[in-house]
C-alpha cells in the first residue's frame, strides 16, 4: 500500500510531467521562504514560450533551457530583448494576480514569474528541493536556465530536487503559470468559482540530508481501536539505516530496519490512546527518526466507519454538522492561502455549531487542513471532478488521478478528514461511471482507512424524489446536493416531499441554499431577500429532517463567493449570493436558522 504514496506525475502524465516523489509535511522540515514580492511579465500570445513557428523554445533547445534565462545571462541570440524582468512590476506570492492588479482581474492566461535569491547549501546536508504547494493551473519551472519540469492541477502540491542546480549567488528561477481553462483539464472549462490564476500557496526550499524521510503514513489500523499501524520511506536508502518512531505520550519508541526498498512498515499496540474526535481533538506528537533527521508531526487517532444507515466516529454514531467552503477569503475577494484566511473560515464554522466542512470544490491548502485537526471539525476532502469533465478521455483520468494522489499523500495523516470526495455533480453516463470507479480504485489502492463519497444529484419523478445514480453503489455515503425552492421546488410542500433512495447507507446533503444579498429585506415571497433566504432554510430543514437515514448536511455556502457566473446588477456583480455570510463578513438571517438546527441536532446525538 504505502508504495503508491509515492507521488510520480510523470507515471501518469508522461508527455507533460517532471515533477518528483512529494515531501510531505514540509512545514516541520528544513525551510527557507521563497514566499514574498516576484517580477512578473503578462504574456498573452506566450511569446515567451513558443517562437514564431509556434515551437515552444525549451522543446527545441537542446540543453532544454529557458529561452529568458540565456538571454538575460548570455549572449544568447533568441530575441527577447522585450522581456526584462527586472525593470517589470511585481506580484506578492503566495496570491492570485485577479486580486493584486485590476488590470488582470479577468485575465486567464500566461503570466511569466521571476525571483532571485543567494543560497548555499549546509556543509553537512547536501540536497535541496524546490516545493510549491499549488500553482493555478499549469506552471512550467526553470531554475538557472534548467528546466525543472511541468506540474498540471491548480490544487496540489509538487517539488523538484534542485541540488546540482543551485548556485550560492543570484539564482534565476522562473515559472510560466497558465490558468487558460480547457476542455480535458480537471477541473474543465465549466464551473461556478472563480479563476484564480499565480501561485497561489508557498513556495520553500527544503534542505535534506543525503538521506532522507521521504513519507509516512501513521494510523489506526482499519477494524481495531489500538493498533497503530504505519510505513515510513526513506529517499536514497544505503541500506543499512534504522528508523525510530517515537509517540513519547504513548511510551512508543521503536527502530526498525529498513527493506530492500528504503522502507519500514510497523505495527504498536496501545491501550492508552485517546481517540481525536471534535469534542476532544487530541493530536499526539509524533517523531520519524533516523541517523541524520528528525520529523515532527502531531497526529490524531480515530476509527471512521460506516454501518447500515450510520457514520460511526470511534464507534459512535455521528451527524455530520456541516458548512460548504471555498477556499476563497471573501472579505479579500481573493483566494485564501495562510493560517488567518483558515482560521476565519474554521471559526466561522464553529460559530455556526458545524462538526464537520466540506472543502469545496478542490484540495485547499494545508493550513486549513492542519487547523481542522487542531479544532476538532472532520472534513471532506475533494478534487475538482466538476460537472462535465471529458470522460471518455485518458488524460483527463490520468490528470484527475494524479490530484488525488497528490492530495492523499499530502493529507493522509490527518485525523480530520474522514472523506475523499471523487466528485461534485457529474451526469451518470457508462464513461463516467467507469471514470469515478477508476478514480475509486485508486484512492482504495492509497488509503483503505477513509469513507468515499461524491457528490450526487437527485431527479424528480410522479411526485418523488429520487436518488438512484448507480456509482452510490461504490460509496461509502450517499452524498447529494439538492435546491428546493431555488432551482425549482415548491418550499410550501418542501417538509411533506416524499423520498426514494436506492441505497441502505448514511445519506448527507452536500449542498442546498440560495441566494441572499445581505442587508437586502422584504417578503418571504420575494427572491433575493434575506428573509427568502431564511425561509428557504427553514423549509428545507423540515424536509432534511425527514429524509431516510439522513446523517449530515453541509449546506451552500459559509461566504458569498466570487464566481464571473454570476452577473446580475445590484443584487449579484459577480458574486454568488448563497452565502450564510456576506462578502463583508455580516452573518445574514439564515446563519443563524442552521445554527439553531444544529444546536437541536447536537442534543439528539449526545
Ligand atoms: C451547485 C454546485 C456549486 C454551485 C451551486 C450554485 O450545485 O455544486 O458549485 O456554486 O450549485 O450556487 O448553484
Amino acid at each position: 500500500m504505502f508504495k503508491s504514496f509515492l507521488i510520480k506525475v510523470f507515471f501518469f502524465l508522461p508527455l507533460i510531467g517532471l515533477s518528483q516523489d512529494l515531501l510531505i509535511n514540509t512545514s516541520n522540515r528544513n525551510v527557507t521562504t521563497l514566499n514574498g514580492t516576484w517580477h512578473y511579465i503578462v504574456d498573452p500570445y506566450e511569446t515567451g514560450y513558443y517562437n514564431y513557428r509556434y515551437q515552444p523554445y525549451d522543446k527545441f533547445d537542446k540543453n532544454n533551457n529557458s529561452a529568458f534565462y540565456n538571454n538575460y545571462h548570455t549572449d544568447n541570440k533568441m530575441a527577447l530583448v522585450e522581456y526584462d524582468f527586472d525593470k517589470s512590476p511585481t506580484l506578492t506570492v503566495p496570491g492570485d494576480w485577479n486580486s493584486q492588479k485590476e488590470k488582470l482581474f479577468y485575465y486567464e492566461g500566461t503570466v511569466w514569474y521571476k525571483r532571485s535569491f543567494d543560497y548555499s547549501l549546509s556543509e553537512k546536508i547536501n540536497r535541496l528541493f524546490l516545493y510549491f504547494g499549488a500553482i493555478n493551473y499549469k506552471a512550467e519551472v526553470y531554475l538557472n536556465g534548467t528546466k525543472l519540469g511541468t506540474h498540471e492541477g491548480g490544487f496540489t502540491p509538487f517539488n523538484f530536487e534542485v541540488t546540482s542546480v543551485i548556485k550560492s549567488e543570484d539564482n534565476y528561477l522562473v515559472v510560466k503559470v497558465d490558468n487558460k481553462r480547457f476542455k480535458e483539464a480537471i477541473p474543465t472549462i465549466n464551473t461556478d468559482w472563480w479563476n484564480y490564476g499565480g501561485i497561489t500557496r508557498d513556495v520553500k526550499l527544503i534542505e535534506e540530508p543525503t538521506t532522507f524521510i521521504q513519507d509516512y503514513s501513521i494510523q489506526l489500523k482499519k477494524g481495531t481501536k489500538n493498533t497503530i499501524v504505519g510505513s515510513v520511506n526513506l529517499n536514497n536508502a544505503k541500506g543499512n539505516e534504522k528508523i525510530t518512531i517515537s509517540i513519547p505520550e504513548l511510551k512508543i519508541n521503536s527502530s526498525f530496519s529498513i527493506d530492500s526498498k528504503g522502507a519500514i512498515q510497523f505495527e504498536f499496540k496501545s491501550k492508552r490512546i485517546k481517540y481525536w474526535s471534535p469534542s476532544s481533538p487530541k493530536l499526539y506528537d509524533v517523531y520519524v527518526e533516523t541517523a541524520d533527521q528528525i520529523l515532527k508531526d502531531e497526529i490524531g487517532f480515530r476509527t471512521i466507519e460506516t454501518l447500515g444507515p450510520n457514520i460511526l466516529l470511534n464507534g459512535k454514531s455521528i451527524f455530520l454538522r456541516g458548512i460548504c467552503i471555498h477556499e476563497e477569503n471573501a472579505m479579500r475577494g481573493a483566494r485564501a492561502y495562510n493560517e488567518d484566511d483558515a482560521l476565519m473560515a474554521l471559526n466561522s464554522a464553529k460559530e455556526l455549531g458545524c462538526n464537520y466542512v466540506r472543502l469545496a470544490h478542490y484540495p485547499h491548502n494545508e493550513h486549513i487542513v492542519k487547523l481542522a485537526d487542531k479544532m476538532g471539525l472532520m472534513v471532506w476532502e475533494e478534487i475538482p471532478v466538476y460537472w462535465t469533465v471529458d470522460f471518455t478521455n485518458q488524460n483527463s483520468l490520468n490528470n484527475a488521478k494524479n490530484q488525488l494522489s497528490e492530495a492523499i499523500a499530502r493529507d493522509k495523516n490527518r485525523a480530520s478528514i474522514i472523506i475523499w470526495s471523487m466528485a461534485n455533480e457529474t451526469p451518470p453516463s457508462d464513461p463516467r461511471n467507469t471514470f469515478l470507479k477508476e478514480l475509486i480504485i485508486h484512492t482504495k489502492s492509497m488509503d483503505t482507512t477513509r469513507l468515499i463519497s461524491a457528490a450526487l444529484e437527485k431527479h424528480y419523478k410522479d411526485g418523488v424524489n429520487i436518488v438512484d445514480d448507480e456509482i452510490g453503489e461504490y460509496m461509502d455515503i450517499v452524498a447529494f446536493n439538492q435546491y428546493t425552492g431555488w432551482y425549482g421546488g415548491s418550499l410550501e410542500e418542501a417538509p411533506d416531499a416524499k423520498w426514494e433512495i436506492k441505497y441502505n447507507k448514511p445519506v448527507v446533503i452536500s449542498e442546498f441554499g440560495g441566494g441572499a444579498l445581505q442587508g437586502l429585506h422584504g417578503t418571504v415571497k420575494e427572491r433575493w431577500t434575506e428573509e427568502y433566504q431564511e425561509y428557504l432554510y427553514q423549509q428545507n430543514l423540515k424536509m432534511i429532517e425527514k429524509i431516510p437515514n439522513i446523517r449530515g448536511t453541509s449546506p451552500w455556502i459559509l461566504n458569498d463567493f466570487r464566481s464571473p457566473k454570476r452577473v446580475l446588477p445590484i443584487i449579484q456583480d459577480g458574486w454568488n449570493r448563497k452565502g450564510l455570510i456576506s462578502n463583508h463578513g455580516i452573518k445574514k438571517k439564515a446563519f443563524f436558522t442552521v445554527k439553531e438546527f444544529y444546536k437541536k441536532i447536537k442534543q439528539q446525538y449526545k
